[in-house]
């Protein structure tokens, strides 16, 4: 059905969390050009001009009417954020139907290897280049470097966090674990989940969670809740529906059911479960406080079929912190910017998953429910499916 033009009524607005930004928009071409754009630039260590790529980007698809002559000049000259730069790029697109930069830096041999080794769970943009300098071009190479060969089994955990018994290897000895098994399973990771199967890692892992803990409450976050028909992982917020002493009940909750999980087969891999240690090299703007455990999954198999290897991100929140951890884990990555700079910028407030907190007296606000947390913020309300910035 069509969405009525009523929900993109603050395209003008500064912030991504202030604008309807759904999944595919009016001017998808011209946003997919800039995005490249914006990549290129990531990939290259331009963290700035990356940015403001993608901030063109999240505008474009905030704004509701096809983008001709006409409507950049009506319209798009004055937003707030469209740099000389990016506004050059979208008049070429008007006039030509694509951007030769865009099309150039596609064909490049040095733009495919860096956004082919960054898809690589584990490898950033500064990881990325450096195996591009010393020569690596295809995943033939990384696997060659990384001594992973495709489907190989690689020693699946952290340290002695699921097999206690095992003796404690030296963290400088596997810092590449996260790479090891991207790289092992990368033709299972390839294959996007559909939203049916997202829904059963969910029950399968809710269903062995209320056998060690009952009373427990769940939403799927990431993509899935953007609506995307196909997401790259299942991304689950948990907490507990005692209000009074939930946060005790989940304290240590998430390592309990991996290694259970562990045990019984279903979770084949922990990339990384937190509250112990935090790679460096996985850390992210994201970084919060919850205990989360990045995994592997295979989902027990119906009759012949084969199940393949699925990437699980469980997130644990005491019920306080349950409904920030739900938004700040919905995504997108620029909604979950635009909001942590909303709350400092113009709320005097500081947003991220594990809480809000008013910033003159510290106090910690605890919304009881996703709407609470935008009435916190003084946003108006953004559907889940319209935070695709
Ligand atoms: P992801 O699972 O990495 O991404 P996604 O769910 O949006 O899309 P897909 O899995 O299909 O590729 O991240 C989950 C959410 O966590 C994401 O929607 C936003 C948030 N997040 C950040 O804000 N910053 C980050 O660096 C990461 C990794 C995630
Ligand atoms: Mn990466
Ligand atoms: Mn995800
Ligand atoms: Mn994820």
């Amino acid at each position: 059905k069509p969405t009525s033009l009523n929900v993109f009524k603050n395209w003008r607005s500064r912030y991504a969390c202030q604008r309807a930004s759904p999944l595919v928009c009016v001017n998808q071409a011209l946003a997919e050009e800039l995005a490249v754009l914006g990549e290129a630039r990531e990939l290259e260590g331009l963290r700035v001009n990356a940015l403001a790529y993608e901030r063109a980007v999240s505008l474009i698809k905030s704004y509701p009417y096809h983008i001709t002559q006409e409507a950049y000049k009506r319209d798009l000259v004055k937003l707030p954020g469209l740099g000389s730069k990016t506004m050059s790029k979208i008049q070429e697109f008007i006039s030509s139907g694509s951007i030769s930069e865009s099309r150039t830096t596609c064909e490049s041999e040095r733009y495919q290897s860096l956004s082919l080794f960054s898809k690589i769970y584990g490898i950033g943009p500064v990881n990325a280049r450096k195996l591009y300098d010393i020569g690596c071009r295809g995943i033939e190479d990384l696997e060659r470097y990384y001594d992973v060969a495709p489907g190989s089994t690689i020693e699946s955990v952290e340290e002695d966090l699921v097999t206690p018994d095992r003796k404690k290897i030296p963290k400088n000895k596997i810092p590449d674990l996260p790479i090891k098994i991207s790289l092992a399973l990368r033709e299972d990771f390839a294959i996007p989940i559909p939203r049916e199967e997202v829904e059963e890692m969910h029950g399968v892992v809710m269903h062995e969670l209320d056998l060690i803990q009952p009373g427990c409450v769940s939403t799927i976050v990431g993509g899935y809740r953007r609506g995307k028909p196909y997401s790259n992982d299942a991304d689950i917020v948990i907490s507990h529906s005692d209000i009074r002493n939930g946060a005790n009940i989940i304290k240590g909750l998430c390592k309990r059911l991996t290694q259970r999980l562990h045990a019984s087969g279903v979770i084949t891999h922990v990339m990384h479960l937190s509250g112990f240690h935090a790679h460096n090299a996985l850390r992210t703007e994201h970084w919060d406080s919850l205990e989360k455990a990045l995994t592997v999954l295979v989902l027990p198999s119906k009759g012949k079929e084969k199940r393949l290897h699925r990437r699980l991100d469980l997130i644990f929140a005491s019920p306080a912190a349950y409904w920030t951890a739900v938004v700040g884990w919905s995504g997108s990555k620029m909604f979950e910017r635009d909001l942590r700079l909303w709350a400092k910028t113009e709320k005097g407030m500081k947003f991220d998953s594990s809480g809000m907190t008013r910033r003159h007296d510290s106090k910690l606000l605890i919304p009881r429910s996703e709407e609470e947390v935008f009435d916190c913020l003084g946003l108006e309300w953004v559907d889940p499916t319209m935070r695709n910035a």
